[in-house]
């Protein structure tokens, strides 16, 4: 089973999406294309018929490892042996929810502003939703709260937050750039087609963003070097930051740039440009 930290991805059921299509058969291509959560979200069965869905998606995430969350229904998702429960502003509070449900159930809230986020982070929530980012037929009517949110909640908050409401691979890099690393879409996966390939264009989008966070500031371009005679695009702009993403850093390295010795102190001044010639030369023993 994933764990919440690893999931991007959040698909939550919309049936009224796909009339004539089955709600296994379309989940299991979302998660087929991607999606790490499957979220059963239906505001009209009832008792048995709603138990009965749940155990179902609980035996298909399972058998895929996917998390598996019912919104509202803290029962249902308990005797489904759900991942966790989603509870709207209105619904049971987090600290009821937790005191019943233990460290058995995931708790994820949804917030439409700052104060809601930090509030739920300080209740103990273990996700949130953050949206909705753009006007959706899936919530009609509900105002929506922009990327600017989205860029508040990636400043401020600590636990995952999923930026969700008319989220699809049109609109993922508008999000993505506004701070958002995880996504969560109702009507683009569940009303496609093709739900695998909207998660994976999706995954993609995502993990194109986290790439530019791994190689420093979005849209730092790549210069070549050469390092050791070997050719490097690196985003380092100092000989130390070259160092460090070589993993030479804390090593016994003399460095030189282009012919000249750089002592080990002048490192972090030292610039990177692109035709550089670096050598790292790892000595060893010493006196
Ligand atoms: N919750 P779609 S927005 C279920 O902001 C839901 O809390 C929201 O649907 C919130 O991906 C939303 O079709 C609907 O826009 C998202």
């Amino acid at each position: 089973m994933k764990r919440l930290d690893d999931c991007k991805l959040y698909v939550i059921t919309g049936e009224a999406y796909h009339p004539g299509r089955e709600l296994l058969e379309v989940m299991e291509a979302a998660i087929r294309g991607g999606a790490d959560i499957v979220q059963l979200r239906d505001k009209t069965s009832t008792g048995a018929a709603l138990l009965a869905k749940a155990k179902a998606l609980r035996a298909l995430t399972r058998r895929w490892g996917a998390l598996f969350i019912v919104n509202d229904d803290l029962e249902v998702a308990l005797e489904a042996e759900a991942d966790g429960v989603h509870l709207g502003q209105d619904d049971l509070a987090i600290g009821e929810a937790r005191r019943l449900a233990g460290s058995r159930l995931l708790i994820g809230i949804s917030t439409h502003n700052l104060a809601q986020a930090l509030e739920a982070e300080r209740a103990g929530a273990d996700y949130i939703g953050v949206g909705p980012v753009y006007p959706t037929p899936t919530k009609p009517g509900r105002a929506p709260v922009t990327t600017s949110y989205v860029a508040e909640a990636a400043a401020r908050i600590r636990i995952p937050f999923f930026a969700i409401g008319g989220i699809s691979p049109e609109t993922a890099d508008d999000v993505l750039a506004a701070g958002a690393r995880r996504l969560c879409a109702v009507s683009a996966v569940t009303g496609s087609a093709d739900p695998a390939d909207v998660c994976r264009a999706l995954k993609r989008r995502i993990a194109e963003w986290e790439a530019r966070d791994a190689g420093g500031e979005p849209g730092a371009e790549d210069v070549r070097v050469t390092v050791n005679g070997r050719d490097v695009a690196t985003r380092s702009g100092t000989l130390r930051e070259l160092a460090e993403s070589l993993g030479l850093a804390s090593l016994r390295v003399m460095a030189e740039r282009n012919g000249e010795a750089v002592p080990r102190a002048d490192w972090a001044q030292v610039a990177i440009r692109g035709g550089d010639r670096i050598e790292f030369v790892h000595f060893v023993g010493g006196g």
